[in-house]
């Protein structure tokens, strides 16, 4: 027992290569991803790099689409013709979106042969490097690999302990058919190549899934990679058909770089093969002087920066001598082991970090590693809840730049969501639906045949907005609500002005209307998904309302608009509570098609909205809870996102044994060895990583609605236990121990000056403040809680009884 803080708990560890890609272990610098699956005879690095997509700029507004908009109204408001509706809003589609796609891999032959003994593959999470150790016969050999932010490249690096004991060859390929491989000088592999000018989805098939443009002038994002080789000791060998060998070296290292024609969401791809040659060049240049270590001390110095700015521990047996896999396996079989969890929370923290860094492309649906052409979703952003999902930890678990990327692409989707606003809805602002490419599509995808539960949603601009103000929420920098946040989020307020439609009785309401991705019946018994007035758009529209009130408050501008948002919030349809005490999902109570449903877009203001709480709003809650039980019962979380959004309402509801429960379901039903999460039937899917780490930061602190509670959702099975460095809204950073479920501790960091309304743990007290000095600080007690005045740079200490 004990509270174990040893440096392998921060390791994914295995006996074995990886046999699948799922099994293989995720690096990224943001930009540059691999995944290396640390193979015996030949290591296998699959490498992304976070701008390579199909496609190029492309107006694919369906500029007929706002001629179908009055038949979709009238069907739904006056007719409640719901499935005739969902046939007419399929005018009101257009193409699908462009696909992430893989770079290539990177092949090392080892010519030492199979026999080996002591192979151990991990991934230390506390470094960000991963490595591969073995023996054969007596001789040790080695590999780390990691990603740098810093000098942007990855980084292979052999050795053993015998001297001239590495030899190997060394390899360049991809999957683009475009592609071709060259050396540069003796001591450099290239490789070359172009992307598809088109990709489906992988679940459509348009006659065309998978277009390369070979002609002449050829389209398509272009790419370059090249991978320099330096020895110690040996000989290199150039080889006919574009390899490196190496003979008899003492070690090698092999620094590799990448480049795409990417010039910006706007701007066709079509930067000279020659521009991205010398950029290579240029960059190895720039760092082959280097020694290894400088480079590895660099990088370590950077990612240590972020990832130790937060700390968890519980108690519990230490499996972490356990290889990973065999932890997932013994768990599955009922073995405790509540480090499990945390390693996969410190995990979503890497994986961000990983995949989102500011100036990179945000984290789509596999971060950004990706092995296919014709992805799982394109590999896209999704943002009816996946990509939102992805930024969910960002503010709490203090990687608020890893944030930043998210807010690029909300930019692009505000200027081309401009278009599209005007091309179906005949509308002012910017408007996107549910999903978005590197060419920041803003329109809805299905081509005419696609299902409206997905394609036609138009309220996304609302849910990326929230991302936006809390950004601000947690960092009160008025200068990003200013220039970068308000701007955005105003415009997307008045597509909704705009938007909105009286209904019979004056209320004003969303129409068309879809619950993502929610199918019902309606009274003739057919299947809908178009209507008017869901909940989640309702909740949608009160935030981003309330938020833009506040920041014209802030900021002192926009007074009038900001008068019209509340007077037209006032006259919001309300979601109703339903005949067995659920949150209704839609304006009617539809029975539903799935009623456990991966979706539970109607919950949006438990979490991650904050007008339902069990204090403020107790009905509401107790209806939200009643919801989500009806989902459950009927089996819904059943996809790893889903079931990471369970952890949060329950972490909300205060339900930390419910919480812990389906963090546990997560880790046996919906992860992969490599801890990815996965979505059915064997997909891989980064939100749920991302969802679980957020919900477990949100077991562990609260701030919303306007009060920091201390571990309001703790598990009984995390009896005792600290955390470091979460963020609270405000400005704070919050350190908590405890002991057998009573805080015994809780330091405060303020980065701004405030008053704070905190609330103490179940059946505690705070009885004294001291500041960092052992003064004791003054506060008061308003309904239970403890108003602090807090002070910029200053400490506090909280005692507790
Ligand atoms: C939404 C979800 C699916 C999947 C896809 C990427 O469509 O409903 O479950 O996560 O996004």
């Amino acid at each position: 027992m004990g509270i174990s803080t040893t440096a392998d708990t921060m390791k994914l560890w295995y006996r074995q290569p990886a046999a699948q890609w799922v099994e293989a272990l995720p690096l990224g610098n943001g930009r540059l991803g691999a995944m290396v699956h640390g193979g015996i005879t030949e290591e296998l690095i699959q490498l992304n790099e976070d701008t390579l997509w199909s496609g190029e700029p492309h107006d694919i507004n369906n500029y007929d689409a706002a001629n179908h908009l009055a038949t979709v109204r009238r069907l739904v408001l006056e007719e409640q013709k719901y499935a005739e509706a969902d046939a007419a809003i399929q005018h009101m589609q257009g193409p699908f979106n462009q696909a992430y796609q893989p770079l290539g891999n990177l092949r090392i032959k080892f010519e030492h042969g199979d026999q080996v003994t002591d192979y151990r593959r991990e991934l230390d999470l506390a470094t960000a490097i991963a490595s591969v150790a073995y023996r054969v016969g007596e001789i040790t050999f080695v590999r780390e690999i990691f990603s740098s932010a810093v000098d942007d490249l990855i980084a292979v690096r052999i050795t053993t302990d015998r001297p001239g004991a590495i030899s190997l060859s060394i390899k360049l390929e991809s999957p683009h058919p475009t592609v071709a491989t060259e050396l540069s000088g003796l001591d450099c592999i290239r490789m070359a190549g172009r992307c598809p000018i088109h990709v489906d989805p992988h679940y459509y098939d348009s006659g065309h899934s998978l277009v390369y443009d070979e002609s002449e002038a050829a389209r398509g994002m272009r790419f370059e990679n090249q991978v320099q080789v330096l020895l110690e000791g040996g000989h290199l060998l150039t080889n006919a058909d574009n390899t490196l060998t190496v003979e008899d070296a003492d070690s090698v290292l092999l620094l590799l770089v990448a480049k795409t024609s990417y010039q910006g969401f706007d701007a066709i791809p079509d930067l000279p093969a020659s521009d991205l040659i010398v950029a290579c060049q240029a960059q190895l240049a720039a760092v082959t002087h280097k020694h290894y270590e400088e480079l590895r001390s660099a990088h370590l110095e950077d990612y240590r920066r972020l990832f130790q700015r937060v700390e968890l521990a519980v108690s519990g047996d230490d499996k972490s001598e356990m290889p990973t896999d065999e932890r997932l396996e013994v768990l599955k079989q009922g073995a405790e082991d509540p480090h499990l969890s945390v390693l996969y929370f410190h995990y979503g923290r890497y994986l961000l970090i990983a995949s989102s860094r500011p100036g990179s492309q945000p984290a789509n649906l596999q971060g950004i590693w990706n092995t296919q052409v014709r992805p799982p979703w394109s590999c896209n952003w999704t943002i009816n809840i996946n990509t939102q999902m992805n930024y969910w930890p960002a503010e709490t678990c203090n990687l608020a730049e890893c944030h930043t990327p998210l807010f690029d692409l909300i930019d692009g989707l505000s200027i081309n969501g401009e278009k599209t606003a005007r091309a179906y809805y005949d509308s002012e602002g910017w408007v996107a639906h549910h999903n978005a490419d590197l060419w920041r599509s803003t329109s809805p995808v299905g081509d005419g045949t696609g299902s409206p539960q997905w394609a036609n949603w138009p309220v996304a601009g609302g849910w990326l907005c929230q991302h936006l103000w809390e950004h601000y929420a947690f960092s009160k920098d008025l200068t990003f609500l200013a220039e970068r946040a308000y701007p955005v989020m105003q415009k997307a307020a008045v597509f909704i002005l705009n938007f909105l439609v009286e209904d019979k009785q004056g209320r004003l309401i969303t129409c068309p209307s879809i619950s993502p991705e929610n199918v019902f019946i309606t009274a003739d018994g057919k299947e809908a998904a178009t209507s008017a007035g869901a909940t989640m758009d309702i909740a949608l529209i009160h935030d981003l309302f309330s938020h833009c009130i506040q920041a014209s408050e802030l900021l002192g501008i926009d007074t009038a608009f900001a008068e019209r948002l509340t007077e037209v919030r006032s006259r919001l349809f309300v979601p109703r509570i339903g005949s067995v005490g659920q949150l209704q999902e839609w304006w009617e109570e539809f029975d539903e098609l799935e009623p456990g449903h991966r979706h539970m877009s109607h919950l949006f203001d438990l979490y991650p909205g904050d007008q339902i709480t069990p204090e403020h709003t107790p009905m509401l809650a107790q209806a939200a809870r009643k919801s989500l039980e009806i989902r459950l019962e009927n089996g819904g979380g059943y996809t790893g996102w889903s079931r990471a959004w369970v952890i949060a309402f329950w972490a909300r509801l205060h339900e930390g044994n419910l919480a812990l429960e389906h963090m546990l379901k997560l880790l046996e039903i919906s992860t992969a060895p490599n801890l990815f999460d996965l979505h059915p039937p064997d997909f891989f899917q980064i939100d749920g990583n991302f969802g679980a780490t957020a919900a477990i930061a949100e077991m562990l602190l609260q701030s919303h609605a306007g009060k920091i509670s201390f571990l309001p959702a703790l598990p009984d099975a995390w009896d005792t236990g600290s955390v470091k460095g979460l963020r609270a809204r405000g400005g704070l950073e919050v350190a908590i121990t405890w002991d057998k479920g009573r805080a015994s501790e809780i330091a405060l960091r303020a980065t701004q000056d405030g008053d704070y309304l905190l609330q103490a743990p179940h059946h505690q007290r705070i009885v004294a403040v001291q500041n960092q000095a052992n003064h004791a600080i003054s506060w008061r007690e308003q309904d239970g809680l403890v108003v602090l005045h807090v002070q910029s740079g200053q400490s506090y200490i909280l005692h507790l009884q």
